[in-house]
């Protein structure tokens, strides 16, 4: 079983997150998201989610290419998530492109995929806010 994981805030789910989530399921047979915690969200990118973690964790676990969501807590646990859910893919935006190649010395594939033009959660509420 080959098993993969994303990291994300995926806040205001929109078609962009999808396409992610489906490509990075398949990589492989399991999806690990590792979700941003409220706080890590406003302590660490500044972000104030409209929708809390547990609103989030529901939407995520309702995906079908989504096998687990668990919290992420900071930018160091990437290395011990890797050894704790067996990972063989890590996968991420290309807007991430190069932040994360040090995780193949943890013996995991890292992959950076295209990001989803035109769509992001800031584009949203700008547009809403019109
Ligand atoms: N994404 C995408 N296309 C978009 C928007 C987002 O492919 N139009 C991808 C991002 O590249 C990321 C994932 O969807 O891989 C989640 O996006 P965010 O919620 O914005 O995640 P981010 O805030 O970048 O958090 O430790 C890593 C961080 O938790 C990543």
């Amino acid at each position: 079983m080959k098993r993969v994981i994303t990291y994300g805030t995926f806040d205001l789910l929109h078609y962009g997150h999808i396409n992610l989530l489906r490509r990075a399921k398949a990589l492989g047979d399991y999806l690990v998201v590792v979700l941003s915690t409220d706080e890590f969200n406003w302590k660490e990118k500044n972000k104030k989610c409209y929708f809390s973690y547990e609103e989030r964790k529901m939407l995520l676990e309702a995906i079908r290419y989504v096998d687990l969501v668990i919290p992420e807590e900071n930018w160091e646990q990437k290395k011990s998530d890797i050894h704790e859910y067996h990972i063989d893919t890590f996968v991420m935006g290309d807007d991430w492109v190069g932040k994360f190649d040090y995780l193949e010395d943890e013996g995991c594939n890292v992959v950076y995929l295209p990001r989803t033009p035109e769509i992001s959660t800031t584009q949203i509420k700008n547009d809403l806010n019109k």
